[in-house]
């Protein structure tokens, strides 16, 4: 059986923890041919780590698109997308080449980061993308913008945001509530198809190095359901690869601080690769 080709649309986090740099990694470590088109390059300033985006002309997205899609795919998942430009630009493409498995990944905000990048973005993801979704992964910040909500606090507030952007044309609906559901003791994603919700929960890990982890989320979602895997069993292998990673995460500097991409496959810890690192 040949090998399925998985692309991420998405922008490039130099820090490597997130964005395609993510998408990537997770790809390689679920058995799936990851391909990229780079739709804005993230920096952050060494001093105090905020964010700088940098989008990427969306001619040149549209070649990288092209010499992607002439190759043929199996699965699309997209990320920060950065302009309404670039989002009119992937709608389109979705629709030229009749693609139907996408996976969206409404990425709004960086972590640490309390502004939307571009508000505007938002109305052109309700209006172009969600219709185009098979499944959308809003983290409960990006789930209480698209569904014109507060952001969810509580699982019914997860309910009824679910059912708000269902309404709104995408096929499913995970809600990545992770840790900071305050009212729950684990930590908690939530799936609703249309019909029925269903939770999909983990221990939760006291830890600050989490960076990446809504990629990698969207981006395990998207590998699984290329392989032919269904939705549901796709988000169970992202949210036991999701928590193996924060399990093994470890400070990249004193501001941040990534998931492990190889703890799902190896269960190793990220020490037992390292030649002469410290415990
Ligand atoms: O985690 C959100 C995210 C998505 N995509 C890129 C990023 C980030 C956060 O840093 O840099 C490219």
């Amino acid at each position: 059986m040949a090998i399925k080709k998985v692309v991420t649309i998405a922008g490039s986090d130099s820090s490597g923890g997130a964005g395609l740099q993510a998408d990537l990694k997770t790809f390689q470590e679920l058995g799936v041919y990851g391909m990229t088109g780079i739709t804005c390059i993230v920096t952050m300033d060494p001093k105090g780590w905020h964010h700088n985006v940098f989008p990427i002309e969306t001619g040149i997205l549209e070649k990288q698109l092209d010499t992607i899609l002439s190759v043929g795919i199996d699965g699309l998942k997209t990320g920060m997308l950065g302009t309404v430009e670039i989002i009119e630009l992937v709608a389109r493409k979705i629709d030229e080449h009749q693609l139907k498995k996408v996976v969206i990944d409404p990425v709004m905000v960086c972590k640490g980061e309390d502004e939307v990048l571009n508000p505007e973005t938002t109305d052109a993801m309700r209006e172009l993308l969600l219709p185009r979704a098979y499944v959308v992964t809003p983290n409960l910040f990006e789930a209480g913008q698209l569904a014109g909500m507060k952001t969810p606090k509580t699982i019914e507030e997860m309910q009824e945001a679910a059912v708000k952007i269902h309404d709104q044309g995408a096929q499913f609906v995970l809600i990545k509530g992770g840790s900071k559901l305050q009212t729950e003791e684990k930590s908690i994603d939530l799936l609703y198809d249309g019909e029925e919700f269903q939770i999909y929960e983990s221990e939760k890990i006291e830890t600050n190095y989490t960076h990446g982890a809504g990629c990698t989320n969207s981006a395990a979602v998207a590998a699984e359901i290329a392989k032919g895997n269904s939705v549901y069993d796709a988000v169970d292998v992202a949210k036991r690869f999701v928590s193996a990673g924060i399990q093994q995460g470890f400070p990249l500097n004193e501001y941040v601080g990534p998931t492990w991409h190889g703890a799902y496959r190896s269960q190793k810890s990220v020490t037992e690769y390292c030649v002469d690192c410290e415990e």
